[in-house]
């Protein structure tokens, strides 16, 4: 990004431009794209399965999303205690949160901690970003290349790369006009911005803006906030970590599911209550905080009714914060159901708009339709700025992966089989290439599932496996009704591919449900990887699993 850019973090990283004591170019088991936490966790089972295994990545550290989202107010909106790996019983013990929900910066030294306990930087080539991947079918290996020169040959080639990597400026006209600083929330300088006192304007009121809004706002002479679409947030509450509140969480991790969907679920209807006891529910939800918030009832995201009764909630929750009524107004979402863009938590958003320092404009009234030398203009006029803040999203899903030139067998290249949307099987592989994109229970689950099954291809002889294009096309069609039964797909959400323009409008996520999802996997995996086609090495007899395929 422009202003100070990326620059350099302070944590300790392996040099640019090869690992130590390994050459640029070179043969390995796997070749792992991106050291987030899915990365990081693949390569440690992988090493536990005896295999070798290389990771490239573009930041000058581990932790990937939480190495570039380094925003004021950067913090996760899921628990501490639960954002966390479980693969380590030890790890799970002695780590401890200092915040209900940990801010980004303490988020950051947990990934550094991780790839230091498990020794993991030896094989983490930093600075690196992978180019090309590409599925010689002669060896029936991948040639993945670098910016660096890299040139390597591997089995396996596993996308770690993350659903909300790629950062997305807006196309506006004359953006790069702008005479003042840049920034974007996804790629914030590391050792931080000053805005005492500036004039500065943030576009955009996803997650990221409702965390920074506040941080910004406390430090800016003025804060200018441009909303295109008004977002559902609740506040997290968050607090400092008590041992009170860490004990029965440590205590309890060996029995609690992580992916148990129903967990914390109020199990009744919201039509099924009287209008006295789900008032009584919703506040008792707000005043504990968090995304809980959704799971009062428990058909908040599929019946609409029982939807517009935490809708009004809210509604009435902000009109009740913000003093100035106008102001209010347009800070209400209205056009879709609460939940189905995702649900914003935060400290004092809201509260914000109260500042005298601060003022709200409703794109939807009067969109922006340059950004000048000075500013921003809209239909209403130019607005002066000192720093413009765009915290306007990611290429989510699919930008990680389109951006890489990716081509399998026949030459097939991923962004244009993916041209009319994402097609894969089980969200994990697609037909003609592999790929595996990632939250931490999901990537651990992610793991173990391809890691199973690189290891079930060891012991069977196997060199390759891919989804047939049927079991792609009844995933895509299993993966829409699913959310079809929802109000997701009332929502020009990132889930929509909403966010980019020209992009297709296919709901990319599997809403079934986390522990639906790895039953369905498991149940693949136990009928002999059912729905792929299993290749056997060229020097190595055909598998029966291959064969039956
Ligand atoms: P989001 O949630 O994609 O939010 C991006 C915001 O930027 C959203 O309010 C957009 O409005 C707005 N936007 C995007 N383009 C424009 C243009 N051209 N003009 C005005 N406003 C624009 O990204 P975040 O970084 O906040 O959060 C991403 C996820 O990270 C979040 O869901 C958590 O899971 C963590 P729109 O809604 O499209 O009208």
């Amino acid at each position: 990004m422009s202003g100070n850019g990326r620059r350099q973090g302070g944590e300790p990283h392996a040099p640019a431009g090869g690992i130590e004591g390994q050459k640029g170019d070179g043969r390995c088991d796997v070749v792992i794209v991106g050291a987030g936490f899915g990365g990081i966790y693949l390569l440690h089972r992988l090493r536990a399965l005896g295999m070798t295994a290389r990771v490239f990545e573009a930041a000058t550290g581990v932790g990937g999303t939480w190495y570039w989202n380094r925003y004021p107010g950067a913090r996760c909106d899921v628990e501490s205690m639960q954002y966390s790996f479980s693969f380590s019983k030890e790890l799970q013990q002695e780590w401890s949160w200092s915040e209900r929900f940990a801010a980004q910066p303490e988020i950051l030294a947990y990934a550094n901690h991780v790839a230091d306990r498990f020794d993991l930087r030896r094989d983490i080539q930093l600075e690196t970003r992978v180019t090309a991947a590409t599925f010689d079918e002669g060896t029936q290996r991948w040639h993945v290349t670098t910016d660096r020169g890299d040139s390597v040959s591997a089995q396996y080639c596993v996308m770690a790369t993350g659903c909300l990597s790629t950062a997305r400026l807006p196309d506006i006209k004359g953006r790069e006009s702008f005479e003042g600083a840049t920034y974007h929330t996804g790629y914030w300088p590391h050792d931080g911005v000053d805005l005492s006192g500036l004039r500065v304007a943030v576009i955009g009121t996803g997650s990221s803006a409702i965390q920074a809004i506040p941080v910004i706002a406390a430090q800016a002479g003025t804060l200018t906030v441009f909303q295109r679409t008004p977002n559902y947030s609740i506040p997290s509450r968050n607090c400092a970590m008590t041992p009170d509140y860490e004990g029965p969480w440590k205590a309890a991790y060996d029995i609690y599911d992580a992916t148990d969907s129903n967990y914390g679920v109020n199990d009744v209807s919201a039509m099924d209550v009287s209008p006295q006891e789900r008032e009584r529910v919703y506040e008792q939800r707000w005043a504990t905080g968090g995304t809980s918030f959704m799971a009062a009832f428990n058909d908040l995201i599929t019946n609409q009714a029982s939807n517009d009764t935490a809708s009004d909630f809210v509604r009435s929750k902000i009109r009740a914060i913000v003093k100035d009524p106008a102001t209010a107004e347009i800070l209400c979402p209205k056009d879709y159901p609460i939940g189905t863009k995702r649900i914003c938590v935060d400290t004092n958003y809201f509260e914000a708009y109260n500042r005298p320092n601060v003022k709200l404009i409703d794109l939807k009234a009067t969109p922006i339709t340059e950004i000048t030398p000075k500013g921003v203009r809209t239909t209403a006029g130019e607005f002066e700025f000192d720093a413009i803040v765009y915290a306007t999203g990611f290429d989510a899903m699919t930008g990680a992966l389109t951006n890489v030139d990716i081509r399998g067998r026949d030459g097939i290249q991923l962004r244009e089989k993916w041209h009319g949307g994402p097609q894969t099987y089980l969200g994990l592989m697609t037909a003609g290439l592999s790929v595996l994109s990632n939250m931490i229970v999901s990537i651990e689950q992610h793991v173990d599932w391809t890691v199973d099954a690189i290891a079930y291809m060891r012991a069977n002889g196997l060199a390759t496996i891919e989804p047939t294009a049927d079991a792609e096309i009844r995933w895509g069609q299993h993966v829409n009704e699913a959310g079809e039964r929802t109000l997701y797909t009332k929502a020009a959400s990132w889930y929509m591919g909403a966010n980019i323009p020209g992009k297709p409008r296919v709901f990319m996520p599997y809403i079934g449900g986390v522990g639906v999802y790895r039953q369905e996997c498991d149940a693949v995996a136990a009928n002999g990887y059912e729905g792929f086609v299993l290749t056997a090495r060229s020097d190595a007899h055909a598998c029966p699993a291959a064969a039956a395929e």
